[in-house]
């Protein structure tokens, strides 16, 4: 599995269908938006007056309070001070991101030489949880893996079928019940399937609302408990995906869904529909909690890995 996440270099610079470029393609409307306007605040000298306007600026940019003040106070305190000041603004975003506030509580585990490795995809409604499982199993089976998706949804018929579509395109099993089933058993059942089929990866899809915010917890978490029960070490990550045009609803669904369900890493999708992609990066500071990949577009190859230098330079770079 070590490939897995793994972008090769040479794909980063094939152009606009490289990694890189669909990343600074899916990045436009930020870079166009509100960092064109850091971009013009820090064109010259950082005085008084440039500090309240680009605290204003990071504000509405969705940043999140943590970020813009840790920001704020080390341009104040004269961090790299003798750099241009565009750059000051670029390393300061880069350590920041290097030392978030709190560290990540979770870690992802890996899973014994015989054991699937199983990845939950959790979040609300409409996020991109089914997208993002079906990104992932393009990319695995991609590299050869034996890759199974569990119909975790099973409170919405249609995300049963979507996901069946995700299946078929990528050429891997699914495990799916009727629609109203319980969802315990369909992951008892995809996790049974995936031992005794010897596949490398399970990845589960799971509701996003169910009758009331509490069930949905409560549901998630038997998820979990449900498959420590076979597999001990698993599961092995939690990925929290986060939609990145719902600005600042990001930051309480990682505050409320992290420590829950125990995180290991954010996915935030369509970042391709928003002016405010900084949102991703005020959201991973605040928690502590690594952003694993970012979607940029609907397709299998629209799901990036997330490396901050390359994030920050998409974002800003000219
Ligand atoms: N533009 C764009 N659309 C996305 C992205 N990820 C998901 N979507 C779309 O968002 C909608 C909801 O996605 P879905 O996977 O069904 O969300 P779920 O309810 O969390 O499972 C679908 O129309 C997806 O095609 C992305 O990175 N970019
Ligand atoms: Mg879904």
């Amino acid at each position: 599995m070590s490939g897995s996440g793994q972008q090769e270099n040479s794909e980063r610079d094939s152009g606009a269908r490289g990694w890189f470029g669909r990343l600074r393609q899916g990045l436009s409307k930020t870079r166009g938006g509100f960092l064109a306007q850091v971009k013009g605040l820090v064109a010259g000298r950082i005085d008084e007056d440039t500090l309240e306007e680009l605290e204003e600026v990071l504000y509405m940019a969705d940043m999140g309070p943590s970020l813009v003040e840790s920001l704020l106070g080390k341009l104040k305190a004269g961090e790299g001070a003798g750099s241009d000041p565009q750059t000051r603004v670029q390393e300061i975003m880069r350590s920041c991101l290097e030392n978030p506030e709190s560290p990540p509580a979770f870690a992802p585990r890996e899973p014994a030489a015989d054991e699937p490795r199983i990845i939950f995809l959790v979040g609300v409604n409409g996020v991109g949880k089914t997208t993002t499982a079906g990104k992932l199993a393009s990319r695995y089976s991609a590299e050869n893996l034996k890759v199974m998706l569990a119909a975790g949804d099973t409170f919405r018929a249609a995300a049963g079928e979507q996901l069946t579509a995700w299946a078929e395109r990528s050429g891997c099993e699914i495990i799916r019940h009727k629609e109203g089933a319980d969802s315990s058993a369909v992951v008892y059942d995809a996790v049974q399937a995936a031992k005794a089929r010897g596949a490398d990866v399970l990845l589960v899809d799971t509701a996003g609302r169910l009758h009331t915010k509490h069930n949905l917890m409560e549901e998630l978490k038997k998820l979990r408990r449900v498959t420590g029960r076979l597999v001990d070490t698993a599961p092995h990550e939690v990925l929290l995906v986060l939609d990145a045009t719902s600005g600042q609803n990001v930051l309480s669904q990682v505050r409320e869904f992290g420590p829950a369900l125990g995180v290991t890493g954010l996915v935030l999708t369509k970042l391709d529909g928003t002016a405010k992609g900084g949102v991703a990066l005020g959201a991973t500071y605040e928690s502590g909690i690594p952003i694993r990949y970012v979607g940029v577009g609907e397709a299998a190859e629209d799901l990036i890995d997330f490396d901050a230098d390359a994030f920050i330079e998409a974002i800003f770079g000219g």
